[in-house]
């Protein structure tokens, strides 16, 4: 802490605990108890002293009158957000006794936890229920909708590397932003990025939309979304046909390059053109460049991911910067998420060794399937454990998640810091801490930094961390396992490997002192090869064993074995959409558009969207609509749309705007749906499906038909819609960007 022996107002070291890759270190001010500022840390190297436009307002979220602060029962029909106050007693003595009543009569399998990122931390985040639920013998739930699909596919070509350390990033001289909207959703990389150019690099976003990041870069690329792999095979075969490579770093640093030689012979820029709907010249000269402009660099975003063949594309894409020798340099190389250092002891953090062998697994990203018993289940799900998520805005197939949690004979607990879409559908409803209220330990997925949060102030009202719910839960339930009984000091101890390397020079001590510490990490770690692969060195054919249906122990709940799925091909390979004109003609022909969704830039995810100020800021859900596409189905900006296929429908006032490609419309992700006057939000129409590998969310593969919603709003009101979309959209680009200090 800093000065905690001064009078107050003192300031306390904290952390942002969202799920965003910055993970910024904080300053947090408390007077008389209160927390009165939160400001960035100018100390910390990478985040530098600032904090985004949502989370500088982090105590308009503290202190909020919506902030759920009892637990509460339901006393309205389900989905109405009828409660009434009871106590902790009555409100653990309840769910123990439904824990118990549905094991004895179902078997424990038909109790189902639920969870994700609304926090990141190692305490308080992912994993904070899995001893208890594994020790419950529930079904194990396996969390791969973010970034599983990426990582498998990273890992297969490079191992478990941070790859380019971001602090490098001022160092390259041409910078990639592939798929990766940095000025919404990775903004305290932009410094570094800026300072780059500032000396000469050259900034390229490939990304189908011209998002404020493609705005300010030197050159985008608007490609057809999920068409990269067939882009980076297509880079490949300019870089080998024309003797670009680096061929001593290929014969000494990778193995497969025979076949992916031969593999790329399939890709001619002139087919490839067609495939992504880019120039063949701006293919050539991208792989020209990439390869000759050295230091180059690669940093990809999640949502490359989130295609049928997007673990096949990132594989691609990975292979590029070994080809080319970019590693060899202090800034070259590649930037998927720095996290596979953090030396986090997952045995410690699922406790895996309470599974028994044989229980079931699922994947919540098909919850509206498994709750409306499409997925036929013995037994079927009767108990739902909601935390740290919010699956009705976040989850696809919304509709069926909808039914599935009104249904009469499913009792469900949401543990929230407010009333969310999901809450409202839980039997109960306990309130959690926001992260100025409980301690925790932050690891990054986009910088190399430990980041300590401590905590502030003291709960609000009867909220618990976490931590604290499990620890009460495990007591009501007598699990008296040691691991059950951990404070949050201790469990700050028992999370991280604190003996690894990477961690030399780093204890509490340190932590407490000045709040971060930078993992202990090579900042060129591959100028001579050393991946940390089968081979040690980068797999251009692939040597870990990867199926449809494998999954990594960072996103499973603890689980050891499982069915294998499809073959993975181990060479990189392009896989077009499966809702697509190409793949499924019968479909396109009813449902002509492809739907994207973009991450709002003033909420993370859905959290923020209920806060009036950060709701005006981001402006109401919206369609982006290209004006080749808005033309024939007479529509006009400011218009209400409904935007629709056989999973559901959601409406939204049109913004008609080139930014988008013919054929492909745009939503900003995380409106709730109770907020939302026009009904729905943008999953009541995503795809419930899996990508090719890591089982991670298809939402980017999804098809839909836009017509004018029956109900128009009134001329006025959308002339009001179209000044305040301009208006908004004038603003943002002001309110963008981060200092740079150096
Ligand atoms: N402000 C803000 N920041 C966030 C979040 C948030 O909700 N709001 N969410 C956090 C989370 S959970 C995550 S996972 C990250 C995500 O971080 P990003 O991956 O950067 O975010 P997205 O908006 O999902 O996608 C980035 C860009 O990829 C483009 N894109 C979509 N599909 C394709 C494709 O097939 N090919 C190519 N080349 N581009 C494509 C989109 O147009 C978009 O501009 O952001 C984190 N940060
Ligand atoms: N269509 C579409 N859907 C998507 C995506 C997309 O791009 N398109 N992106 C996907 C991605 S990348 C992600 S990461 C997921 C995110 O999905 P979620 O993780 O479900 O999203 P969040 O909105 O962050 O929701 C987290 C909830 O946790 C609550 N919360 C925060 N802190 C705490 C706490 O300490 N305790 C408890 N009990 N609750 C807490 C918040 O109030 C919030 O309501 O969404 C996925 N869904
Ligand atoms: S949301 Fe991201 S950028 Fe904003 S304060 Fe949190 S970690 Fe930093
Ligand atoms: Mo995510």
């Amino acid at each position: 802490m800093v000065g905690t022996v001064e009078k107050a107002p003192t300031v306390v070291h904290g952390a942002c605990p969202h799920d965003c890759p910055d993970t910024c270190s904080m300053l947090v001010t408390v007077e008389d108890g209160r927390a009165t500022k939160v400001e960035g840390n100018p100390e910390h190297p990478f985040t530098q002293g600032t904090l985004c436009g949502k989370v500088s307002d982090y105590l308009d979220r503290v202190y909020s009158k919506d902030r759920l602060l009892y637990p509460m029962r339901r006393v309205g029909p389900k989905g109405s957000g009828q409660f009434e106050r009871i106590s902790w007693d009555e409100a653990l003595t309840t769910i123990a006794e439904k824990f118990k009543a549905t094991a004895a009569e179902y078997g424990a399998e038909a109790i189902m936890p639920c969870s994700y990122l609304g926090h990141e931390g190692l305490l308080n985040g992912l994993t904070v229920g899995d001893a208890f639920f594994n020790r419950l013998g529930a079904t194990v739930t396996e969390r791969t909708m973010c970034i599983s699909c990426t990582s498998t596919a990273y890992l297969m070509t490079y191992g478990p590397t941070h790859g380019t350390d971001p602090d490098t990033f001022r160092h390259s001289k041409y910078i990639v932003l592939w798929g990766c909207n940095a000025l919404s959703t990775n903004v305290h990389l932009w410094p570094f990025i800026q300072e780059a150019r500032k000396n000469g690099a050259k900034l390229v976003s490939i990304d189908p939309v011209r998002t404020r990041t493609a705005k300010q870069s030197d050159w985008h690329l608007p490609i057809r979304p999920g068409t990269d792999g067939a882009l980076a095979l297509g880079m490949m075969h300019v870089m080998i046909n024309e003797g670009l490579t680096d061929d001593d770093y290929i014969e000494n640093y990778t193995v497969g390059f025979d076949e992916l030689k031969a593999r790329v012979q399939d890709y001619p820029p002139e087919k490839v053109a067609e495939t992504t709907g880019l120039a063949a010249e701006d293919i050539v000269t991208l792989a020209r460049e990439f390869a000759t402009i050295q230091p180059s660099v690669v940093r990809i975003g999640v949502a490359l991911e989130k295609q049928a063949g997007g673990g096949q594309g990132v594989r691609a894409i990975s292979c590029l910067p070994a080809l080319v020798g970019s590693w060899r340099h202090l800034g070259g190389g590649m930037l998927q998420a720095p996290m596979w250092p953090f030396p986090i002891r997952w045995d410690v953090v699922h406790r895996p060794h309470f599974i028994k062998p044989g229980t079931r697994v699922l994947n919540q990203w098909q919850l509206g399937r498994i709750l409306t018993h499409e997925v036929p289940l013995d037994p079927p799900i009767k108990m739902l454990f909601v935390y740290n998520c919010n699956p009705v805005t976040q989850a696809a197939e919304q509709e069926k998640i909808l039914a599935g949690l009104a249904r009469d004979d499913l009792f469900t607990v949401v543990s929230e810091q407010f009333l969310t879409d999901t809450a409202d559908y839980a039997d109960i409803v306990l309130p959690a801490t926001t992260q100025v209220e409980n301690l925790d330990l932050m690891f990054s997925w986009g910088h190399t930094y430990v980041t300590l949060n401590n905590a502030a102030i003291a709960p609000l009202g009867e909220a618990v961390s976490n931590t604290e719910l499990f620890r009460r839960l495990a007591a009501k339930m007598k699990f008296e396992d040691e691991c059950f009984q951990l404070s949050d000091e201790q469990l700050t101890m028992e999370v991280l490997d604190w003996s690894a390397p990477v961690m030399e020079g780093i204890d509490m001590d340190v932590l407490k002192a000045q709040g971060y510490a930078k993992l202990k990490i090579e900042e060129v770690p591959h100028a001579e090869g050393n991946f940390p692969t089968p081979s040690g060195k980068c797999e251009f054919v692939s040597g870990m064993e990867v199926d449809s249906n494998f999954v990594l122990p960072a996103f499973r709940q603890g689980y050891e074995t499982y069915e294998p799925g499809e073959p993975v091909d181990p060479l990189p390979t392009y896989t077009p959409q499966k809702e697509s004109a190409h793949s499924n003609p019968e479909l396109a022909k009813r449902y002509p558009l492809s739907l994207m969704s973009a991450k709002p830039h003033q909420f993370i995810n859905s959290c923020f969207a209920n806060l009036p100020k950060h709701a005006k800021l981001q402006g109401g859900p919206r369609l982006i609509i290209h004006p080749e596409d808005a033309q024939p189905r007479n529509i006009s900006d400011g218009q209400l749309v409904k935007v629709f296929n056989e999973r559901g429908t959601f409406q939204a006032p049109a913004m008609v705007n080139d930014m988008t490609r013919q054929g492909l419309v745009v939503a900003p992700l995380g409106y709730w749906r109770k907020l939302n006057p026009a009904g729905g939000t943008i999953n009541a129409t995503t795809s419930a499906s899996f990508t090719d590998m890591g089982h991670t969310a298809a939402v980017g593969d999804s098809l839909v038909e836009v017509a004018l919603a029956s109900a128009q709003p009134s001329f006025g009101a959308q002339i009001l819609t179209r000044l305040f979309s301009l208006f908004t959209r004038d603003k943002k680009e002001k309110a963008v960007g981060v200092k740079t200090k150096h």
